[in-house]
């Protein structure tokens, strides 16, 4: 729809003199939708994190050491192009509790003081981890672990309550294999993740509470099905869990897979955020950066993107010139095609347009926009004509129904085809859908029928 009348790539370079005459045009060929998208294109935003920040909120982040504060080539990339930090490493256990009982939150706190002045989130990093554990806790185990572990977490939550948007509250617990990795954590008892998490809830009630991985991305892999399997567990037994982080480090010889996208709409089925937290990618190619960014902007629970770094040089795997930006700070391929996915994305719409179904049916049923929860939104329908009818509706997929009220509702084999017929509570009822991903579309009517 956008690129029938403007190519993408043309768009990018239009003056304000030539989006105008094109404006003018599409409207005089009076197409309403062609407009609409050149009005976005008017307004694209030129950094990362602007752009994201126009995608639903979203926001476009980088992995930030306190060293580099002082670097001001660094700091000017940082300060324009992103709205979101994660402490590199100054939030891990051996930098926060480097003596048990002793917390040190010097770098960290530098960190976070400097993004939230300048109105960028902070994730943090990370709370309970095999790796990166000081002497001291490297040395324990069974329940002396277990409680040192619960009062790190409950110490660092609440150090930065208030103050991070989301905590990586366990990160890396899965072997390639799908089993648990076999760490001193591990061996405290299989509840020590969801023991962490249920700390970390009480420390700091409003920071979302999230499961870090690598290798979790390729839907058809043992390690994704099984911290899928976790999720859904907690989900189902009341853990609190709140967004999955999917680290997407596509260095060191691991790919961006084919079902990306559908690995990021598995776990927002599940009712969490899902975030890609430690983004990097061998050579930087367009084509995987530009794929990886589409693939969060079609799933509306994908709340942001972080890159591990800012520029090549900054990188953990500096050799393989993963992130966006070169080692002098100029702006890499990878960055501008990024740039433009975001630009080009669809902004979610939360009103949903209201429908008539075709006449001959005996009756009328009108659509109009319910309340939108986060992962869900509710439909009202009105009937007129007749109090004995049949209406049909569909569902934009992967949407799927949730519940019903004043009807009896049920989805066909699809799920995507849904009959409505009266349960004596009158001609007006309604339903509530799961987005699953698709936030933009709305059911329409297909026909109601009376008698
Ligand atoms: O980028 C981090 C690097 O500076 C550290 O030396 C390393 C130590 O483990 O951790 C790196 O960050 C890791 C992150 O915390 C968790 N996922 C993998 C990241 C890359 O190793």
């Amino acid at each position: 729809m956008i690129s029938h009348s403007v190519p993408p790539a043309r768009r990018a370079r239009l003056g304000g003199g030539a989006r105008a005459a094109l404006i003018v045009g599409a409207l005089s060929a009076a197409s309403i939708v062609a407009a609409m998208a050149l009005q976005n294109t008017a307004t694209a935003a030129s950094t990362l994190g602007a752009s994201a920040a126009e995608r639903g909120g979203r926001y476009y982040g980088t992995a930030v050491p306190a060293n580099k504060l002082s670097d001001g080539a660094y700091t000017t990339i940082l300060n324009r192009e992103f709205n979101q930090v994660t402490p590199e490493n100054e939030m891990k256990i051996d930098a926060t509790e480097p003596n048990q009982n002793q917390f040190t939150y010097g770098p960290a706190d530098q960190i976070v003081s400097y993004a939230r002045s300048r109105g960028m989130r902070v994730k943090g990093h990370t709370l309970a981890w095999h790796s990166q554990q000081p002497g001291w806790m490297q040395q324990m185990s069974g329940s002396a672990l277990r409680s040192a572990m619960l009062n790190h977490v409950r110490q660092v939550a609440t150090h930065f309550r208030g103050q991070v948007f989301a905590w990586d509250v366990v990160n890396e617990a899965f072997e390639e294999n799908g089993s648990r990795r076999n760490s001193n954590l591990q061996q405290t008892g299989n509840d020590w993740i969801e023991a962490a998490f249920r700390e970390a809830r009480t420390a700091d009630p409003n920071a979302k509470l999230c499961y870090n991985d690598y290798n979790i991305d390729n839907w058809n892999y043992a390690k994704t099905q099984a911290v899928f399997n976790m999720v859904r567990d907690f989900k189902n037994r009341g853990v609190p869990i709140d967004c999955v982080g999917l680290q997407s480090h596509f260095t060191g010889g691991s790919n961006y897979p084919s079902s990306y996208r559908t690995t990021l709409q598995q776990f927002a089925s599940l009712n969490v955020d899902v975030q890609i937290t430690e983004l990097d990618i061998r050579n930087a190619p367009v084509d995987a950066y530009r794929n990886v960014t589409n693939d969060c902007l079609a799933v509306s629970r994908c709340t942001g993107i972080t890159v591990w770094g800012v520029r090549d040089s900054d990188s953990w795997r500096s050799s393989e010139n993963p992130l966006l930006f070169t080692g002098s700070g100029a702006k890499k391929p990878a960055y501008d095609a990024v740039l433009a996915a975001l630009n080009n994305g669809v902004i979610p719409t939360a009103t949903a347009p209201t429908s008539s179904p075709p006449g001959g049916g005996g009756c009328t049923a009108s659509i109009s926009a319910g309340t939108v929860f986060g992962d869900r939104y509710n439909t009202n329908v009105a009937v007129s004509g007749s109090n004995n009818w049949t209406v049909v509706i569909a569902l934009p997929s992967p949407q799927r129904l949730q519940s019903n009220w004043n009807a009896t509702v049920t989805a066909d084999g699809s799920g995507l085809v849904l009959t409505a017929r009266p349960n004596g509570n009158g001609n007006n009822f309604g339903f509530t859908t799961y987005f699953n991903g698709n936030t933009g579309g709305r059911p329409t009517i297909r026909s109601c029928t009376a008698g």
